[in-house]
């Protein structure tokens, strides 16, 4: 395993993820097979699978075995796979497609959606405190990690001030775009590797180069989405080009413009790259590549 080229590595994190996501049962009565359905719709529709991999991968940096974190990887793409479905709703960005597919709302209806998204979250939670091996402390730590990172300082917070710019023609303070992102989209990818790394008993050194790493990597991530937004890229799964820029909301491209979002995103990937520098003597190859990968993805 060790001595797995990291294409290959990869390759194998998600084979196993995938397995295993694909054997999650949420419940056995079949009065609620119905909301099981509209779970599974979401959660099996074929997403990047970024988070959780990075998660098993963080684990595996920092000495554990991938396999035992996927609980823990699981439960992070569930929370995501939730936000992506309220995210979709009418209330919020009003979308039809997702993945290539109709929509949560579109196919159960906007109160099995709502609800589909909502029963993500305790089944997350379940996923770490049942099924999740380790210490009570390292348990503890996903929970605050996950909690932290979704909630009034994390996603929903960064979806908040997402909506309070929208409307304002794509114009916005450097500042404040670059803190949308940092809560929206970037505090579950930073959590995503601190699990793998708590769960592996990383200490506060590695803990920090690999907290920088993905907040960097969470970064580029964001600015090239827009990127591919902005240029109609099929790589944008699901979502209509250009659909952010023509709901008014400010991107890194209506912000600092196509050469200067490229730009932006090539100084993210750069600085991802210089944090695994201070790994030094562990084996960050999957990692450099996971950054090349999301800066240079769709082009
Ligand atoms: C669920 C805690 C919680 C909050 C709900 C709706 C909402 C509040 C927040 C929205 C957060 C959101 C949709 C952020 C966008 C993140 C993003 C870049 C999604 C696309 O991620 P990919 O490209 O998608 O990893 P795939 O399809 O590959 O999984």
């Amino acid at each position: 395993m060790e001595n797995l080229a990291s294409a290959g590595r990869w390759e194998r994190h998600r084979r196993i993820f995938e397995e295993y996501l694909e054997g999650l049962r949420f419940t056995e009565e079949p009065a609620l097979e119905r909301l099981q359905e509209a779970m599974r719709y979401s959660l099996l529709a074929g997403g990047k699978r970024v988070r959780p991999l990075l998660c098993m991968e963080s684990a595996r940096l920092f000495g554990a075995p991938p396999e035992r974190v996927l609980p823990s990887a699981a439960a992070i793409e569930l929370i995501h796979t939730y936000s992506l479905i309220h995210d979709d709703l009418p209330a919020m960005d009003n979308d039809d497609f997702r993945r290539g597919r109709p929509t949560s709302h579109k196919k159960f209806g906007e109160a099995m959606a709502i609800l589909a998204g909502d029963a993500f979250f305790g089944e997350a939670l379940t996923l770490i405190t049942v099924r999740q091996e380790g210490t009570c402390e390292q348990r503890l730590g996903v929970v605050q990690e996950l909690a932290s990172s979704t909630g009034v300082n994390g996603m929903v917070g960064g979806q908040v001030l997402d909506m309070d710019q929208t409307g304002a023609g794509g114009s916005a303070d450097p500042g404040m775009l670059f803190m949308i992102h940092r809560y929206k989209t970037g505090a579950l990818i930073r959590s995503s590797a601190r699990v793998g790394a708590i769960l592996a008993g990383a200490g506060e050194e590695g803990l920090e180069a690999i907290s920088r790493y993905a907040t960097e990597l969470g970064l580029c991530f964001q600015i090239v989405d827009d990127v591919l937004d902005a240029v109609g890229s099929s790589e944008r799964l699901g979502k209509r080009a250009g659909g952010d820029a023509e709901r008014g909301k400010a991107t890194f491209v209506s912000v600092f413009g196509l050469e200067g979002a490229r730009r932006e995103a090539d100084a993210a990937c750069e600085r991802a790259l210089r944090a695994l520098g201070r790994l030094e003597g562990r084996d960050t190859s999957a990692l450099g590549e996971l950054a090349l990968f999301v800066r240079h993805r769709g082009s």
